[in-house]
């Protein structure tokens, strides 16, 4: 029996590797314009303040592709599943990734973003990456798009979402006293121009996840946008949290159902800038725990590329 060996581009955003690589890093992000000191020096900033040195969405990238591979394999009977990453703004790139899976001699390939819901300015982007450089290199290769509402996905929000509520509730606050406000990474609103699925999915999670938790006190808010002169996506997490301070809420929960690692948005957006804010608020403050190798996570990552792996063998039958 011939053994099959399936590539799997593991696609995700990138951080530097030390604090003399933020520039260039942030020079990438800015599609190759190089940030002013002042732009460098408040970037430095934030990752010093998050972890002084070491920049956490590596490790956690590496650990959830090295977990993912080893959990395709269980079970895989003639399949080999070979992984690679492939990140946005930072060494191994997309087209790296695509590189290596092409030197494995893999036959064909399945990308996936670490991100669950489709833009086409985020996950739309990895995808026309990785597709160029696998066409060039004559690599047959498909694509998971979204995984918003995999059951195991909700199931793993949901989880998180349950157990703040009831740290919540032994600091004395019931569960309909507490507004949960999921979040995810602002994008420039021009992408409402031409009907982008990324706010509709980004609802329908959140409404998934709210519905499993019976909460009834919830929004959907944006997050971290960028630093540039076209409008964003809002409301803004920042002024949504005076604005229910001034409404009587006393207690804010926020799950950031747009993302699945702890790194800088998260460990600096939310855990410094938000907790800060509250405070002057006078709000309780609390977010849910990212999912990192979370194995409802990683099982979701698996059945969907099993998915497309599956649709493929069914349409050559
Ligand atoms: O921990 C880390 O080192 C990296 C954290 C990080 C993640 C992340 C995820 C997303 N971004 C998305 C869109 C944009 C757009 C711009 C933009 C800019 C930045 C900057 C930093 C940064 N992003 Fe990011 N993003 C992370 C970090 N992002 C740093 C630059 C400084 C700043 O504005 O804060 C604007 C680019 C431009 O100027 O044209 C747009 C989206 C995601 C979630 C999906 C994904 O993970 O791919 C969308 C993590």
């Amino acid at each position: 029996m011939t053994r099959r060996r399936i590539g799997v581009l593991v696609m995700s955003y990138g951080t530097p590797e030390s604090m003399d690589q933020i520039e260039a890093y942030y020079t990438h992000i800015r599609h190759g314009h190089a940030p002013t000191p002042e732009q460098l020096a408040e970037l430095t900033a934030r990752y010093a303040a998050i972890v002084g040195g070491v920049f956490p969405l590596r490790e956690n990238t590496n650990r959830q592709v090295s977990e993912l591979e080893r959990l395709l394999n269980e079970n895989a009977g003639d399949t080999e599943f070979v992984c690679k990453q492939g990140l946005k703004h930072a060494f191994p790139f997309v087209a790296d990734g695509v590189e290596a899976l092409h030197r494995e001699g893999v036959e064909e390939a399945v990308g996936i973003v670490l991100a669950p819901h489709y833009s086409r300015m985020s996950i739309g982007g990895y995808i026309r990456e990785a597709r160029e450089k696998a066409d060039q290199l004559g690599l047959p290769i498909r694509f998971v798009e979204s995984y918003h509402t995999h059951p195991l996905f909700i199931r793993a929000l949901t989880e998180r979402v349950e157990a703040k509520l009831n740290d919540f509730a032994k600091a004395g606050y019931a569960r309909e006293e507490v507004r949960v406000l999921f979040t995810a990474h602002s994008l420039p609103a021009s992408i409402l121009e031409t009907g982008d699925p990324y706010p509709d999915q980004l609802l329908e999670t959140s409404r998934l996840v709210a519905g499993q938790t019976g909460v009834t006190g919830w929004s959907f808010v944006w997050q971290s946008a960028g630093r540039t002169a076209v409008p964003w996506l809002g409301p803004d997490i920042l002024e949504v949290l005076p604005k229910l301070a001034e409404e009587g809420v006393r207690a804010v929960l926020t799950c950031p159902v747009g993302f699945v690692s702890d790194h800088l948005e998260v460990l600096y957006d939310l855990d410094i800038e938000c907790v800060q804010a509250a405070e002057r608020l006078g709000l309780m403050f609390a977010r849910t725990e990212s999912l990192n190798t979370d194995p409802l996570y990683l099982g979701t990552l698996k059945d969907k590329i099993e998915e497309v792996v599956q649709a493929d063998v069914n349409k050559s039958r």
